[in-house]
């Protein structure tokens, strides 16, 4: 009888060691702990056995050999349950390498370097950034710089007007920008010459996106009124920022233009140090009218502004060929500047 304990109690030990999976231990520990288990079915036969110390010696071998195969179903489970986990960690493991060291990050828009550059070039020259609101007064807008209702200048505006009734209820007087031009007024009206600002903004007109187009667009306007201010003074301002902004190989030129809010007026070209030359913006002395306008006596005042779009000078800047490739955020072409 304890020989045939003891082979059972080695052969289930033995089988144990050989489950490799939870599922076939599980199977395994019902039949071994079960009724029919070897163990068990010795454990019914103690009652043939003849002498008390016989049962007794086998009982008690039964009881260790079932403590031993229970213990060792315990160590199996134990082992199988960690390696199990260790498997589905492996699995589940997430790659985190790529987030160490140099994360990809992205970087303000082709359009937003540039405004920023173009505050930096100007407060290095003594100027200060003003601001103004988008949606505008046709006042400030058209009226007060020297562009009457019904003035032929306006037509070169297309202007999109806002869906709103002022206090004067006069409908159709309130629109969207078309040129960063009323923060002039705005500036003047606000502070005291000296004047020295320029102010970038958003800017709106009904255009047809095309290659140099677009229905938003951004300027940078810049005014300066002081005493005696002359147009050497912008010609000289327009040069140093030029060399400033895109480099000593780079040179100005004014050509003579038409602006109602300047006089006289003109339009501003870059040179390449190739050669080429590129239209930027259009400038002037400030008319008198829009001095007045402003609060400022002409006799004593005098000033020269500009304007230019930085969408525009961006584009041929690092020679996009299509305006409307910097708005289509696609990350392809926006990752190359
Ligand atoms: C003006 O807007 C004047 N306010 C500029 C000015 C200011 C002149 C101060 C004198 C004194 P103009 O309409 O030409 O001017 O526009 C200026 C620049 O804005 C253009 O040279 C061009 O670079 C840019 N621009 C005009 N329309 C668009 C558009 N639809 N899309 C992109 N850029 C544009």
């Amino acid at each position: 009888m304890l020989t045939d304990i003891t082979a059972a109690r080695d052969a289930a030990l033995a089988e144990i060691e050989t489950a490799d999976t939870l599922e076939s231990l599980s199977t395994l520990t019902t039949r071994l702990s079960g009724k029919k288990g070897d163990l068990a079915r010795l454990k019914t036969k103690l009652g043939s056995l003849e002498t008390v110390d016989e049962k007794k010696a086998a009982g008690q071998a039964i009881n260790e050999a079932m403590t031993a195969v229970s213990a060792a179903l315990d160590g199996r489970r134990s082992l199988l349950a960690s390696q199990a986990m260790a498997e589905q960690i492996e699995a589940e493991r997430l790659d985190l390498t790529e987030f160490v060291g140099k994360p990809a990050r992205g970087h303000a828009h082709l359009v937003t370097q540039a405004w920023e550059r173009l505050e930096d070039v100007f407060i290095g020259l003594g100027f200060q950034v003003a601001e103004g609101p988008e949606v505008e007064t046709d006042w400030h807008n058209f009226e007060a710089l020297n562009m009457s209702e019904g003035h032929p200048a306006r037509g070169e505006f297309d202007t999109l007007f806002v869906d709103h009734v002022p206090p004067d209820g006069r409908v159709g007087t309130t629109l969207l920008r078309t040129h960063t031009s009323p923060v002039q007024i705005r500036t003047m009206l606000e502070s005291e010459p000296p004047i020295y600002i320029v102010a970038p903004g958003r800017v709106f007109r009904r255009d047809t996106p095309d290659a140099t187009h677009m229905p938003v667009f951004h300027q940078i306007e810049g005014l300066v009124v002081d005493r005696n201010i002359t147009m050497a003074d912008l010609a000289g301002t327009i040069e140093a920022f030029t060399k400033a902004f895109f480099g000593p190989g780079f040179t100005s030129r004014l050509r003579p233009s038409y602006f109602p809010f300047t006089e006289p007026s003109a339009e501003f070209d870059i040179q390449r140090p190739n050669g080429d030359w590129i239209e930027l913006g259009g400038c002037g002395m400030v008319h008198p009218n829009v001095l007045r306008a402003g609060g400022l006596d002409p006799e004593e005042w005098s000033g020269f502004a500009f304007g230019f779009g930085i969408d525009r000078m961006a584009k041929e800047r690092h020679g996009v060929e299509d305006i409307r490739e910097m708005y289509t955020n696609d990350i392809r072409f926006l990752e190359q500047f």
